[in-house]
């Protein structure tokens, strides 16, 4: 996937693909549909975007580069989940508004990266 040339005034923080899933919205439980999600923390949020290998050519275009969703980190709060999924390497992000997202690599290095990143982000949040 492209990233937005609308994100490149803010520090792009790191970036790249990880299973996802949401399984609550608003507090409200959800039923997982774990799927391949490119990531981009960017500022303060982290933006979700499908995988272009999961999209129908049909519905892939150079430069169709808008988000699925995104998350505001602010006041969010992160905790490794290995107990919520048959998945190993898995950690929960939730949101103030009560969004959880389990988020999962196959790779520890890399989920370890991406949990300190998000977790400094989020350090910094609070101390603003
Ligand atoms: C779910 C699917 C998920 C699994 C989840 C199942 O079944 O197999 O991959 O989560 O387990 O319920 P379905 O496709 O029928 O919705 P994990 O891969 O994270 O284990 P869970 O219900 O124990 O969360």
């Amino acid at each position: 996937a492209t990233v937005p040339l609308m994100l490149c005034p803010q520090e792009l923080e790191k970036a790249g693909l990880l299973n996802k899933t949401k399984i609550a919205e608003g507090g409200r439980k959800l039923r997982k549909n774990w799927s391949l999600s490119w990531v981009v923390l960017v500022g303060n949020s982290l933006v979700f975007f499908k995988d272009p290998k999961s999209q129908t050519p049909s519905s892939w275009k150079p430069g169709n580069s808008r988000p699925e969703s995104s998350v505001d980190l602010r006041g969010a709060q992160l905790n490794w989940a290995n107990e919520l999924s048959s998945k190993k390497n898995v950690f929960k992000l939730r949101t103030v508004t009560g969004n959880e997202f389990l988020l999962q690599s196959e790779t520890e290095s890399l989920i370890r990266e991406w949990f300190n990143t998000i977790q400094s982000v989020i350090d910094r949040l609070d101390r603003e």
